[in-house]
């Protein structure tokens, strides 16, 4: 057996290596775990929901919660649990022109979720169901706040 030494060789090399690398990665992956951790706490600034707070639910009786307080630079999570189509839009109608974010959420199907722009101004918005526009339980108020 002429290669056997040679193999054996080989395998050695690799276990010292193994040796050395081992505490090595072990405290690499240490750190990135750390940072993940510390980067969890941080608060989002790029203008989102502000986690699962700002949802509003719309079925067959209406809308949930009728009133939503946000901060402002937020934005509101619309979601569909009827069985029929909607149309969340700002007040009034049919203008729409009170907060015009809310129209981005527009049509919206049974199971779908769909978001509003940002809310930069501190007000209250009020909105409704287009196609249901005075049915009173499809009203509601997003009340922003600084
Ligand atoms: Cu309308």
């Amino acid at each position: 057996m002429f290669i056997a030494p040679l193999w054996e060789d080989i395998a050695e090399v690799d276990v010292m290596r193994l040796r050395f690398a081992g505490p090595l990665l072990l405290a690499v992956l240490a750190t990135a775990c750390t940072s993940d951790d510390s980067a969890v706490p941080t608060a989002p600034s790029d203008g989102s929901t502000g986690g699962s707070n700002n949802v509003v639910t719309i079925s067959s009786a209406g809308v949930s919660p009728q009133t939503i307080q946000i901060r402002a630079g937020e934005r509101v999570l619309f979601v569909n649990n009827d069985s029929v189509v909607h149309e969340m839009s700002s007040d009034q109608h049919p203008a729409h022109t009170e907060c015009p974010v809310i129209n981005q959420v527009g049509n919206i199907s049974p199971g779908q979720s769909k978001e509003t722009g940002n809310f930069v101004t501190p007000q209250t918005c009020t909105y409704h169901d287009h196609l249901d526009a005075l049915n009173p339980g499809l009203l509601g108020t997003i009340v922003i706040v600084e």
